[in-house]
């Protein structure tokens, strides 16, 4: 790895809420690592992905969309996403193509106007285009800005433009030393990015009020010594008694589904057997309590490279 000429660096991922940027970088990444979904909200973190290759080391920081934020969840959020626009090498803006411009990307805009350079505009879902020739104006006037080192249209999706973006990164970042054992995927907890995967069967399977006011948290973990099997026990936070019941579900219903979808996915996931027990919890006003947010916050925590 340490090859003279091999590169490494960080690049941030930014952009609205919904605009790709965790279908992108599991796309880069070839592994699913950041929760997706069509609901606005779905990353709270800054999820770390790291690309090993022959050319060098990429990690990637795919954030929370920036927004205007309401309660002290979000504003932790919008900061989390900030700060990876600061911490890193090179900054990546991800446009939804497909999505009308509005105020949105214009304050979008404005932060990363404050953003070190280089920044990469990274227009997505060109999937959705029927006509192509529908970019060449969208390029233009971003162009105009002259904020971006490199326009580059993908669909983090088909990976249409990908490999392209992948060299245009490749080009911005120095040579060095990687930053993290070549062998890691990510810095992240098991236990965190099990209790997001079980979040994002909640947010597929349950209606749009919900996502914001949703956590998970790993309450008990245990691998079975002798055969391949972990138990999970889980809780499902929500904010108020009528979503309980949502989740929950006619006669338990909703949340047998939720808990069949997740336990799938777990089970694909960490290669085992998984035994999963899921409860939902009413915590009022979880989305204000820092107590809450701080031992949320904590399972995240960089474990730090090995
Ligand atoms: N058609 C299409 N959909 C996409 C593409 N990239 C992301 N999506 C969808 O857009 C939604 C939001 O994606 P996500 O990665 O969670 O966005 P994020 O909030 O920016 O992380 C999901 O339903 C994705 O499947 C793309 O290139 N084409
Ligand atoms: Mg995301």
């Amino acid at each position: 790895m340490a090859s003279s000429g091999a590169k490494a660096g960080t690049v941030a991922l930014v952009g609205r809420p919904n605009a790709g940027k965790s279908t992108l970088m599991n796309h880069l990444l070839a592994e699913k690592l950041a929760i997706v979904s069509d609901k606005p909200q779905t990353t709270r973190h800054r999820i770390v992905g790291i690309l090993s290759t022959e050319r060098g080391q990429m990690v990637f920081y795919d954030t929370p969309g920036v927004h205007k934020p309401l309660h002290r969840l979000n504003r932790q959020m919008v900061r989390h996403a900030m700060d990876a626009l600061t911490d890193a090498d090179v900054v990546c803006l991800l446009v939804d193509v497909s999505a009308k411009p509005g105020a949105g990307d214009a304050y979008m805009l404005e932060v990363i106007a404050k953003a070190r350079e280089p920044r990469i505009l990274v227009l997505n879902k060109i999937d959705r285009l029927r006509d192509k020739t529908a970019l060449l104006p969208l390029i233009d006037r971003y162009a105009k800005t002259g904020l971006f080192a490199e326009i580059v249209p993908v669909s983090a999706r088909t990976g249409d433009g990908a490999a392209h973006l992948l060299d245009v990164l490749w080009g911005k970042l120095a040579e060095g030393e990687p930053l993290f054992d070549p062998e890691l995927l990510t810095i992240h907890p098991e236990r965190f990015l099990v209790g997001e995967r079980i979040r994002e069967k909640v947010l597929e399977l349950t209606s749009d009020e919900l996502p914001f006011s949703t956590a998970v948290k790993i309450e008990g973990w245990e691998d079975e010594a002798d055969r391949p099997l972990t138990r999970i026990h889980a809780t499902i936070l929500v904010d108020r008694p009528g979503q309980k019941k949502i989740v929950v579900g006619h006669q338990g219903q909703m949340i047998k589904n939720i808990g069949t979808a997740a336990r799938i996915d777990l089970e694909e996931y960490l290669g085992r057997k998984v035994f999963l027990e899921l409860f939902v919890r009413v915590e009022e006003g979880w989305r204000e309590d820092r107590a809450v947010l701080a031992s949320l916050d904590r399972d995240v925590d960089l474990a730090g490279p090995e």
